[in-house]
C-alpha cells in the first residue's frame, strides 16, 4: 500500500508548473503569469478571511461598469490582481469586469499574455462570509496584437481592438481557473490538460495539489439556478424546471443548491456532477453572466473535465465576443444534464 503522503510530499503548485514548463506544455512566460495568478489569490484570501477584522466589509460607495455596487474587496481585489500580473512583465493586456475597459500593460517584458479576469466574484456574498472567488482566463496573444501601436489610435482603444481579437476562446483559450474562498480556498486550473485542484495549506502559503484530474459525473441530481426567476423564464425552461421537481419512478427528485456564487455552486458541479444555470429571463435578455471572464473560463474548465458549458443552443467556447463585458446565458456541469437542459429548449 502506498505510505500516505507526509504533507510536505504533497506537489506544490509552483512545483506542479515548473513540470509543466519542462514537459513543454506551457512555456517559461505562461508559467510566471500563472505564478503571478497563485500569488494575487492567495493575497485575496487572506484580505477576504480577515475583512471584519479589517474593515473591508461593506460598499465602497461606487459602482462599476455592470452598475453594481462595488464593495470595498472588489475593488482592493482588483488592485491586487492588477498589480501581480503587471508586475510579472509577462501580460500584454488585463481585462477585468471591475475595469470599464481592457488596459494594455506597459511593464510588459516579454509573452504579452492576455488575462482577463473578474477578481472576486460573488463578493455581494462578503459580509455574510458566504463562499466568493476569482475567475481568470488566459489567451495567447496573437503577433504584433499590440506590436503596431498606430499612434493616432489610443492604447486601451488598441488594447479593446486586440481584445476582441484574441479573446476566441474556442482557440485562443490557453488556460482557465478559478480560486475559491470557502471553507478551503481551492485553486483550480487547467492548461489543456486536463483539470487539477490545488488546496491552500496556510501552514506554509502554499497551493499543494489535492485534486488530480478531476472528472464531472457525467449526470447529477444536483441543479443550482436561481429559482426566484422563474416567472421571468421562457416556458420551455419552466418545463423543464417543473420535471426535476417529478420524483420520478425513483421517488426521488433532484436536488436545489444555490449559494449565489458562481464559483462555489460550479465547484461543487464539477466534483458531485449536476447542472449550473443562468438563464436569460425578462429582465435580462442574454442572462447575467459575462463571456470573457466568467463562461468562457468555466466551460473551458467544464469540457477539459468532461462535462458542457452552453448558452443553451451552442458551446459558449464557440461564441466570438463582441464586447468586453459581453453577458450570455450559462447552462454548466454533466454533459447529460447540459445535454437535457438543451434539448427542453430547443
Ligand atoms: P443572482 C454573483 O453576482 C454572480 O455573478 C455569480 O457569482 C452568481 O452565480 C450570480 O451572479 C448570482 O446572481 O441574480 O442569482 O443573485
Amino acid at each position: 500500500t502506498s505510505a500516505k503522503k507526509s504533507q510536505y510530499e504533497l506537489q506544490t503548485l509552483t512545483g506542479w508548473l515548473l513540470k509543466q514548463e519542462q514537459s513543454g506544455v506551457i512555456d517559461a512566460e505562461l508559467t510566471i503569469v500563472l505564478s503571478s495568478i497563485s500569488l494575487a489569490c492567495k493575497q485575496i484570501a487572506s484580505l477576504v478571511q480577515r475583512a471584519g477584522i479589517s474593515n473591508l466589509t461593506g460598499v465602497q460607495g461606487a459602482t462599476n461598469v455592470q452598475g453594481e455596487d462595488q464593495k470595498k474587496l472588489d475593488v482592493v481585489s482588483n488592485e491586487v490582481f492588477s498589480s501581480c500580473l503587471r508586475s510579472s512583465g509577462r501580460t500584454g493586456i488585463i481585462a477585468s469586469e471591475e475595469e470599464d475597459i481592457p488596459v494594455a500593460v506597459e511593464e510588459s517584458y516579454s509573452g504579452n499574455y492576455v488575462v482577463v479576469f473578474d477578481p472576486l466574484d460573488g463578493s455581494s456574498n462578503i459580509d455574510a462570509a458566504v463562499s466568493t472567488g476569482s475567475i481568470f482566463g488566459i489567451y495567447r496573444p496573437t503577433e504584433g496584437c499590440l506590436a503596431n501601436l498606430d499612434d493616432d489610435t489610443s492604447l486601451d482603444q488598441q488594447a479593446q481592438n486586440c481584445i476582441m481579437n484574441v479573446c476566441q476562446p474556442g482557440s485562443n483559450l490557453l488556460a482557465a481557473g478559478y480560486c475559491m474562498y470557502s471553507s478551503s480556498v481551492i485553486m483550480v486550473l487547467s492548461v489543456g490538460k486536463g483539470v487539477h485542484g490545488f488546496t491552500l495549506d496556510p501552514l506554509y502559503g502554499e497551493f499543494v495539489l489535492t485534486h488530480s484530474d478531476i472528472k464531472i459525473p457525467s449526470k447529477g441530481k444536483i441543479y443550482s439556478f436561481n429559482e426566484g426567476n422563474y416567472q421571468l423564464w421562457d416556458d420551455k425552461l419552466k418545463k423543464y424546471m417543473d420535471d426535476l421537481k417529478d420524483p420520478g419512478p425513483s421517488g426521488k427528485p433532484y436536488s436545489a443548491r444555490y449559494i449565489g456564487s458562481l464559483v462555489g455552486d460550479f465547484h461543487r458541479t464539477m466534483l458531485y456532477g449536476g447542472i449550473y444555470g443562468y438563464p436569460p429571463d425578462k429582465k435580462s435578455k442574454n442572462g447575467k453572466l459575462r463571456l470573457l471572464y466568467e463562461c468562457a473560463p468555466m466551460s473551458f474548465l467544464a469540457e477539459q473535465a468532461g462535462g458542457k458549458g452552453s448558452d443553451g443552443y451552442r458551446r459558449v467556447l464557440d461564441i466570438h465576443p463582441e464586447q468586453v463585458h459581453q453577458r450570455v446565458p450559462l447552462y454548466i456541469g454533466s454533459t447529460e444534464e447540459v445535454e437535457k437542459v438543451e434539448k427542453y429548449l430547443a
